[in-house]
């Protein structure tokens, strides 16, 4: 055994890969808290400008509890985790991970899928009984496309292509990158905006409108819009939701290799002259656009650990649409970023250092 695990590859695994493949083991067994633990002892480890080569030098890190680093000490020591290499190789894991991989296939689907014996997507869509939304139809069609990242010229082509939807409807409307790629990131699996108009009550048209120029220019290949369901008078979440109530829609969108410099980031798609990219857009009044606009920059680790923040340090509530002071008893104002790190009493963290 020893000398088997000498003669390998040292480091075949990196510790923070093994912790990721471990949350999405207990993430698809919907067991919530090894599942956080995990994620969140992944994004210290990305978090650091060192490799970790001893244990000792983890010492003093947050978040790494005894399971994390008996995990790191076997890597450490041997390249490799017994555990992680199980959960590899377990067919349930492989397929879960297989059909989470489509768009509008969420654990519940998958895992009802498995139990049915199918393993592969031609089970899938060889099964007669099956019924696949219209999520998961596009999913399927523009597979090979939105698995393929998307690249920081094709996201600024898409920001073209939205900008100029915004102002053909309103002149004095804007649209503003956020997500990965507002913090910096090369790639991406999707390209996010939020869009604004200066009008309250305005921003439900907006987004119905962008889709609609969307659709007219012969570019939008799916869409699933969610009206706002937003309502002020509501504390902000103590949960740590992703969603949010505003007007949003989820898309795909046709992208043209001519609007992109430099040509589209796939093979096929270049000499097909197009791909397919996934889009979010989320449409909030403008008076609550800081707030989106620190929700949708993400990480999500990086909210989880600032809404964590607010609540236990300040005994504030934030979410993407408020933040509300439970001493004063009162919502506190944002025009900007900036406001919100100082009601917190933080100074500004710029978005590149948000990739926790
Ligand atoms: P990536 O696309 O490059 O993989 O990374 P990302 O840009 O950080 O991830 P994302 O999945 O696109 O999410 C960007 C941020 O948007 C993230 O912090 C979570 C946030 N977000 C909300 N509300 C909602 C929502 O309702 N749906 C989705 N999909 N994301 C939301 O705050
Ligand atoms: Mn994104
Ligand atoms: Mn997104």
């Amino acid at each position: 055994m020893e000398d088997r695990r000498r003669s390998s590859c040292p480091c075949q695994v990196l510790p923070r890969d093994a912790f990721e493949v471990l949350a999405e083991f207990y993430e698809f067994n919907e067991v919530e808290g090894p599942c956080l633990a995990f994620r969140r002892a992944a994004s210290v480890l990305k978090s650091l400008a060192w490799s970790v080569r001893r244990l000792g030098a983890t010492e003093g890190l947050p978040c790494l509890g005894e399971r994390s680093k008996s995990v790191m000490e076997e890597i450490l020591q041997s390249g490799r985790s017994f555990e992680v290499e199980k959960i590899l190789s377990d067919e349930r894991y492989q397929t879960l991970k297989l059909f989470t991989s489509v768009f509008g296939v969420g654990p519940k689907t998958a895992e009802k899928w498995y139990r049915r014996g199918l393993r592969s997507f031609s089970d899938i869509l060889a099964e007669p009984s099956i019924h696949l939304n219209r999520m998961q139809q596009s999913g399927f069609r523009h597979y090979g496309d939105i698995s393929r990242a998307v690249s920081r010229a094709e996201a600024r082509a898409l920001g073209n292509i939205i900008d100029e939807a915004v102002r053909a409807i309103t002149a004095d409307g804007a649209a503003a990158l956020t997500g990965g790629f507002r913090r910096g990131k090369e790639f991406g699996h999707d390209v996010d905006f939020i869009v604004t108009t200066p009008e309250v009550g305005r921003e439900d048209r907006l987004l119905t409108d962008i889709i609609e120029s969307l659709k007219q220019q012969g570019i939008l290949l799916y869409c699933d819009y969610q009206a706002s369901t937003f309502d002020q008078s509501k504390l902000p979440s103590h949960k740590f939701e992703a969603m949010d109530h505003f007007a949003k829609c989820f898309l795909i969108l046709r992208l043209d290799c001519s609007r992109v410099d430099g040509g589209l980031n796939s093979v096929e798609g270049d000499s097909r002259g197009w791909r397919a990219v996934r889009v979010d857009l989320v449409s909030p009044p403008v008076d609550r656009y800081a707030f989106t606009l620190l929700g949708w920059t993400g990480s999500r680790q990086f909210e989880r650990d600032l809404r964590r923040f607010a609540r236990s340090e300040r005994r504030m509530l934030l979410d993407n649409h408020a933040l509300y002071d439970k001493t004063k008893k009162e919502f506190l104002a944002a025009t900007t970023e900036e406001d919100i790190f100082a009601h917190l009493g933080l100074e500004y963290i710029e978005p590149w250092q948000r990739n926790a």
